[in-house]
């Protein structure tokens, strides 16, 4: 039985879709503070909790006989600067509760997200390594990193199994980014179908490693699935698919819809882009459990325009 925290975000309408689909409806429970995301409604299990509540988390792990727990609620990089000591109580409180929790039910499995936003400006920004310099210059990276180190840590010293990913940017239909550096790329098909133009917050050349919703939904089950020995790592997995800016973003597009006008007026989220990666090397995941992408450029703008464009 599964329990998912934070099931109305970005990731989690998407993941609890395939993992119903998986394990079958009503082995997945969808948890979220906020009521239940359309796509979430009256398809199966469904109850509001507050990610900080662990007496509330330990009540449902107890009424379902829940045996793993995907825990997703965060505040992304740009919301979290916005509010630095809230975005550090929500993150880091959240997952402490649940590897504690975790621990003392004797969960099966955990799994938490990370982000290449944990990587700084001190990071070699080309194929970066799964194991290099650290030091994350947002509070969300720094509330990834510090959480990748305590699975790393509960899972040495409790043998808990947690495992974690670091997401590149996220593109998704069905579900919208929630306050991310990256959400241009999401926007960007929006306001291509509706108005045939954008104003972009990045500046045109600002490259940053992507991924199709589908691409990362499938890798979260495959780490998940994959046997226990084939991990050689609990901290998070670089995990990689394509990279690219937005006026290469704006010409797939425009294969599509020929007249489509981007222009670029870079914001605060620019500053918090210029430290990142601009290509991740994510080999140690393809070798320790297989991982491979679907999804490029081309194939997900065909994928987002004809899904919004029928919507
Ligand atoms: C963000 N979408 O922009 C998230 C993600 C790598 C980017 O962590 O904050």
């Amino acid at each position: 039985k599964v329990l998912v925290i934070g099931a109305g975000g970005q990731i989690g309408v998407e993941l609890v879709a395939a993992l119903r689909h998986l394990y079958g409806a009503d082995n997945v429970v969808a948890t979220d503070i906020r009521e239940a995301h359309p796509m979430l409604k009256g398809r199966g299990p469904y109850e509001i909790l507050d990610a900080m509540d662990g007496n509330a988390i330990r009540a449902i792990i107890s009424k379902y006989g829940i045996t793993q727990v995907y825990l997703l609620a965060a505040l992304l990089s740009a919301t979290g600067e916005k509010d630095p000591r809230r975005a550090w109580d929500i993150n880091m409180e959240s997952l402490l509760q649940l590897l504690d929790i975790a621990v003392q039910e004797k969960l099966a499995k955990v799994y938490w997200p990370s982000s290449i936003a944990v990587f700084g400006p001190t990071t070699p920004r080309d194929n970066t390594p799964q194991q290099t310099i650290i030091e994350p210059r947002t509070v969300y990276g720094i509330s990834k990193y510090a959480g990748e180190q305590w699975c790393q840590y509960y899972n040495l010293r409790w043998g808990l199994d947690v495992r974690s990913l670091r997401y590149p940017g996220l593109i998704s239909w069905r579900s919208a980014p929630g306050g991310g550096t990256t959400d241009y790329a999401v926007e960007i098909y929006h306001e291509a179908l509706k108005h045939g133009r954008y104003t972009c917050f990045l500046s045109e050349d600002t490259y940053l490693p992507m991924m199709y919703m589908d691409d990362a939904i499938r890798g979260t089950i495959e780490l998940m699935e994959a046997p226990a020995e084939k991990l050689g790592t609990r901290m998070a997995y670089n995990l990689s698919a394509m990279s690219f800016s937005p006026r290469e973003i704006a010409e797939a597009i425009r294969k599509h819809i020929p007249d489509f006008a981007i222009d670029y007026a870079p914001d605060f989220r620019q500053q918090i882009a210029n430290g990142w990666p601009r290509s991740i090397d994510d080999s140690v995941a393809r070798a320790h459990w297989g991982w491979k992408h679907d999804f490029d450029l081309a194939l997900m703008t065909a994928d987002m325009l004809k899904n919004l464009g029928g919507k």
